[in-house]
């Protein structure tokens, strides 16, 4: 009997070609999670614990949760001081606690911090005094405190440039064999900014050492996340850069700081940068001169309200038996002292020089500033020798 060499082929068993070795998965370790990394559920009960984001020790969160009561009191009291004509401006934090101190709380008092203008809570809890947070925006200078000296760039007003500040700062950290990191505060619409992407690239192809932390609160003034971007998640802009990134529930404080414990000792150990995507939202308007009502519902603010991170780490550290009735009465008790002290210092009129305005601006002054300020000094006398 003749077989045809197809009914051949047929009839003996198939011959598989060795399998090619899959290419390795070029985003490997730079994708965030699915879903937000959570570790408390919105009651504040405990969700089964992570490998790869051990819970802080509860000392630590103990001291985040007395920071963000005396952050959250402060805040508020930022706020009253704007209606009492002593702040220019204030853009509140409320809601946003858990970011505002978990981000200090991840670093050595050694690293910096390059924030925005919406940062005065962390810079409280950095341990700045509030007089000199505030300064800026009583508009008496352009920065209250010395940020060499608290390893704390002035907070910035025009979006995303501190992110290409702190990627220059920390190559230069690494170049001169320090282990210091530097994390930045930014919100969601910021991140449609040059700067930030042209930060995260520098930062990335050098190796520099610095954490992007974007405080996705939902909101760009008005402008919701929908008409921000079309990106999955803001986690994602950093993978584009082959910077390993992150998403977290911003509301769950153990979570915040469990992800940025891991994000900074990355930058940490010289392995570049990381980014952060906090999921939260802003309970204020954008600053006290501004009008929500035109923009987003009461009901959408009020779900919100569920998801406190104040309460929801209150009932965490209440039922692991380390904080009572007496405890959170006392550091309530310590917020209200802090907010009365910053207040009698706010209503004491500061005394600026309007020569000062000159100052810091050049090492060496350039001839037009020099001529400037001589027509401020001329302006001033004159004005004295009249009321004299
Ligand atoms: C370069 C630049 N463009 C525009 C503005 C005006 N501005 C101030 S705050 C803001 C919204 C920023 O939103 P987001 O980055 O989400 O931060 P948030 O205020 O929500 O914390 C805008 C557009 C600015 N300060 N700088
Ligand atoms: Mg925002």
């Amino acid at each position: 009997m003749t077989t045809t060499p197809q009914a051949a082929r047929r009839a003996s068993p198939r011959k598989r070609r060795p399998a090619t070795p899959a290419a390795p998965d070029p985003s490997a370790g730079l994708m965030p999670q699915a879903e937000p990394v959570r570790l408390l559920n919105s009651d504040g009960t405990p969700l089964p614990s992570r490998p790869d984001y051990p819970e802080p020790p509860v000392e630590a969160l103990r001291e985040m949760y007395r920071r963000m009561v005396i952050g959250r009191r402060f805040d508020a009291q930022a706020t009253a001081l704007t209606k009492q004509g002593r702040l220019a401006v204030y853009p509140s934090s409320r809601g946003q606690e858990a970011c505002q101190v978990g981000g200090v709380l991840a670093l050595r008092d050694d690293d910096w911090v390059f924030p925005t203008y919406r940062e005065s809570m962390a810079l409280t809890a950095r341990g700045i005094d509030p007089v000199e947070v505030l300064t800026l925006l009583r508009g008496d200078w352009h920065c209250g405190y010395d940020p060499t000296a608290v390893r704390t760039a002035p907070q910035c007003t025009p979006l995303a440039t501190q992110c290409v500040h702190a990627a220059g700062l920390a190559y230069g950290e690494s170049y001169q064999g320090r282990d210091t990191v530097a994390l930045v505060y930014i919100g969601d619409g910021a991140t449609s900014e040059g700067d930030f992407h042209e930060g995260v690239n520098f930062a990335a192809v050098f190796k520099a050492p610095v954490v992007y932390f974007v405080q996705n609160n939902r909101y760009a003034i008005s402008v919701p996340l929908s008409r921000q971007t079309a990106a999955p998640t803001l986690a994602y802009k950093g993978v584009g850069y082959g910077v390993p990134s992150e998403q977290v529930d911003g509301n769950d404080p153990v979570a915040v700081l469990a992800v940025l414990n891991r994000a900074v000792a990355h930058a940490r150990a010289g392995k570049g940068p990381y980014l952060v995507e906090a999921h939260t939202y802003r309970m204020e308007p954008h600053t006290n001169a501004d009008d929500q009502t035109r923009y987003r519902d009461a009901e959408e603010v009020e779900a919100w309200r569920e998801r406190d991170p104040i309460t929801r780490l209150e009932s965490y550290l209440r039922a692991r038996e380390v904080l009572d009735d007496a405890a959170v009465a006392e550091i309530a008790e310590e917020a209200e002292a802090y907010a009365a002290r910053l207040r009698e210092r706010m209503n004491v009129q500061p005394t600026v020089d309007p020569l000062s305005l000159f100052e810091h601006v050049y090492a060496e002054p350039t001839p037009q500033l020099v001529e400037q300020r001589e027509q401020v000094r001329a302006e001033l006398a004159a004005t004295q020798e009249e009321d004299a």
